[in-house]
């Protein structure tokens, strides 16, 4: 029995035994964990909500604003009636508009949303939808749904809708499948005539057709957890039409900042949210 290649490796074990044994009883290092705390918006304690303006934008009172949201600094909005129908980039300070795509006529544009870098755009009753590059506005295809299209806004993974009824529907942004439906209940009856939308601090914020009201929804289960009254906030610019309604919210997440406009509009209103007494 040869004992020596035994003896040679015996001195390596007690060698890795003791290495290992030592790095038992080192102390580890302490651990830092960075978690970035977002601090709860203010509003969110009051389930009744009005306004106070903070700055006025120019807005085109020609676009019939159907979807409102800010990208990289710029308004997108997407514009409807038949033969007036864009999707445009506007600078914010001075409402010039950088980059203009129009529809052919039989379109009826609604609802935007941007999602990894592409902007998805509804139409009213053509159950046709088109996907642009966020950037340039080039086309890049089109999708269908069923049934008509109002909002539109984006949870960062599916696609939110509304389409004039009590129901939000969430869709996969590739393939378009319906993924779920929610039905808006405020104070247990449901809400029709959802129109534009923006998914805002982990909410749903939605305008209600010729309403002055924006609803505040959970996106679990639909239900109504707060209004925003805002009443009389375009009330100094004339009104040359009862269907330039109130429609069309954006917000800046990082900068934490909520706008509002409507149809036609000459405003974009920025707004701080206050506990309606
Ligand atoms: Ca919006």
């Amino acid at each position: 029995m040869n004992l020596f290649p035994a003896m040679k490796v015996l001195p390596c074990l007690f060698l890795l035994l003791a290495v290992s044994c030592q790095k038992k009883t080192q102390a580890l290092p302490p651990v830092t964990v960075v978690t970035e705390q977002r601090a709860e918006p203010d509003w969110r304690k009051h389930a009744l909500l009005t306004y106070e303006v903070v700055k006025e934008f120019p807005h085109d009172p020609t676009a019939f604003s159907q979807g409102l949201l800010m990208s990289q600094g710029q308004w997108v909005e997407s514009t409807g009636g038949n033969g007036a129908t864009s999707i445009r980039r506007v600078e914010k300070d001075t409402g010039r508009v950088l980059l203009k795509k129009d529809l052919a006529n039989d379109f009826f544009g609604e609802g935007v949303a941007e999602l990894n870098g592409k902007l998805y755009q509804l139409t009213w009753q053509n159950q046709q939808g088109f996907v642009y590059d966020a950037k340039t506005l080039q086309w890049q295809k089109n999708f269908a749904y069923q049934g008509e299209g109002w909002g539109l806004t984006t949870d960062g993974k599916s696609l939110i809708m509304s389409n004039g009824s009590e129901r939000l529907r969430f869709l996969d942004p590739t393939t378009f499948r319906v993924q779920r439906e929610v039905t808006v209940r405020r104070e247990g009856k449901p809400v029709t005539q959802l129109n534009e939308l923006e998914f805002i601090e982990g909410e749903i914020f939605a305008n209600v057709w010729h309403s002055e009201e924006i609803l505040r929804i959970n996106p679990a289960d639909g239900t109504v957890v707060g209004v925003i009254d805002l009443t009389g906030i375009d009330a100094a610019s004339p009104r040359r039409d009862p269907e330039f309604v109130l429609n069309g919210i954006a917000y800046d997440a990082d900068k934490r900042e909520l706008f509002v406009t409507g149809k036609c509009w000459p405003k974009i209103y920025q707004i701080r949210l206050v506990e309606k007494k």
